[in-house]
């Protein structure tokens, strides 16, 4: 296995509910570490180019406006086989389909307010970390 980064994004029903630090927790505990973070209130058109592939989608005009609802917290998680340990960590997309002790089964009421996002393989990770930071911002903890 190898060392992954992967984009996390904590959506404005996470942030609104106070759970960024019992968010950050999990990551830590499956051990992932957070090498950038920033909170943002994304703009419309920030929203709309991150989840570009998603724009024929029904749901895409409800998805922009609930991710500009409020601010996030987004950051890049690095760690062994990050991006899988994450999706494990966030659980189903619907809530409902979650499992037991998942982020988006403790967390989240609905499929389209799912508290996180996180990337869904190696290309767009590397996509949606860069969407998000320079190098500069993303640090080496290696040490
Ligand atoms: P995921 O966030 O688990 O990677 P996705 O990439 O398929 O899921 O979809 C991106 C987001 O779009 C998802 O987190 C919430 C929203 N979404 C997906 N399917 C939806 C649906 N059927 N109804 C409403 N929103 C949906
Ligand atoms: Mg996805």
């Amino acid at each position: 296995m190898a060392i992954e980064r992967t984009l996390s994004i904590i959506k404005p029903d996470a942030v609104a509910k106070n759970v960024i630090g019992e968010i950050y927790a999990r990551f830590e505990k499956a051990g992932l570490r957070i090498i950038a973070a920033k909170m943002l209130h994304l703009s419309r058109e920030q929203a709309e180019g991150f989840y570009a592939v998603h724009q024929q989608r029904p749901f895409f005009k409800d998805l922009v406006d609930f991710m500009i609802s409020g601010p996030v917290m987004v950051q890049v998680l690095e760690g062994e086989n990050a991006i899988q340990v994450n999706r494990d960590l966030m659980g189903a997309t619907d809530p409902r389909k979650a499992a037991l002790g998942t982020i988006r089964a403790d967390f989240a009421n609905t499929v389209d307010e799912n508290a996180v996002h996180g990337s869904d393989g190696l290309e767009t990770a590397k996509t949606e970390v860069d969407y998000f930071f320079s190098t500069q911002e993303i640090c080496n903890r290696t040490r």
